[in-house]
């Protein structure tokens, strides 16, 4: 029986998943709790393959897209999360099924009832017990993107440069998931400056489980999301 706590982080591009997943982890370690952090795409070795084809290659058909986003996704979840929940840990992970219907289903326009079976198939039916969608208007979330691309001297990937009615699409699939998935989906405001957003988030976690605001030490029982 998994004891480990499964928290997933949504959002469209430069939305701040993964600057929020990095003040979390920090401020559980701080507590002793055990913490994994990971991504998809490229949870894993194979993953990390998966994430250069699919970034990296201009002109994927979306049955492809999907396929190996769903292919990552199974390889993920049994090699990496599925254990580190068996043995107790918080996986954070930036992105999850809810990418995949954002992205391929509303923003691909892919049949949606078909996205659902295949994240079943990819994920044994492992679904998050908590997720933040982190909402931030899609040209914010783009600039911030493009910004950190120039800083770096690097170019904009391929998601990033697909036109703006894509991103209002899967900014729309997301509202429509939170809308749908209450009691899993936590909605963040995330316009706010990032410990803003980050004690927010904290906020929620804590209320949700508040085992994790005492050091795993005072624990007095394994934990039990
Ligand atoms: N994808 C993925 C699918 O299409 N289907 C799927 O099933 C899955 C799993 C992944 C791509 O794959 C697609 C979606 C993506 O296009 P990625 O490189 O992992 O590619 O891209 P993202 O997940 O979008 O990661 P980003 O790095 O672009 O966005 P984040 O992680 O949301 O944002 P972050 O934290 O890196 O911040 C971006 C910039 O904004 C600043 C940061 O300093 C950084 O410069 N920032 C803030 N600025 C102001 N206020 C805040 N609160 C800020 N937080 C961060």
């Amino acid at each position: 029986m998994p004891t480990g706590y499964f928290i997933t982080l949504e959002g469209g591009e430069g939305a701040g998943k993964t600057t929020l997943l990095t003040h979390l982890a920090r401020k559980l370690e701080t507590l002793g709790h055990p913490t994994l952090t990971t991504r998809e795409p490229g949870g894993t070795p194979l993953g990390n393959i998966l994430r250069q084809l699919l970034l990296e290659s201009d002109r994927l058909a979306p049955t492809t897209e999907l396929l190996l986003y769903a292919a990552d996704r199974a390889e993920h979840v049994s090699q990496t999360i599925q254990p580190a929940l068996n043995g107790g840990k918080i996986v954070l992970c930036d992105r999850y099924t809810d990418s995949t219907v954002a992205y391929q289903g509303y923003g691909r326009q892919l049949d949606l009832d078909l996205i659902q079976q295949l994240n079943q198939i990819a994920t044994c039916g492992l679904a998050p017990h908590l997720t933040f969608w982190l909402d931030l208007p899609v040209e914010t979330g783009l600039k911030r993107a493009g910004d950190r691309a120039k800083n770096m001297g690097q170019s904009l990937d391929r998601l990033e440069q697909t036109p703006l009615d894509f991103h209002h699409r899967l900014h729309h699939g997301f509202r429509q998931l939170a809308e749908q998935n209450g009691d899993r989906i936590a909605r963040l405001d995330a316009t706010q400056p990032p410990d803003c957003l980050a004690t927010a988030a904290w906020v929620l976690l804590t209320t949700r489980w508040p085992e994790l605001a005492q050091t795993a030490q005072s624990r007095s029982t394994p934990a039990q999301p």
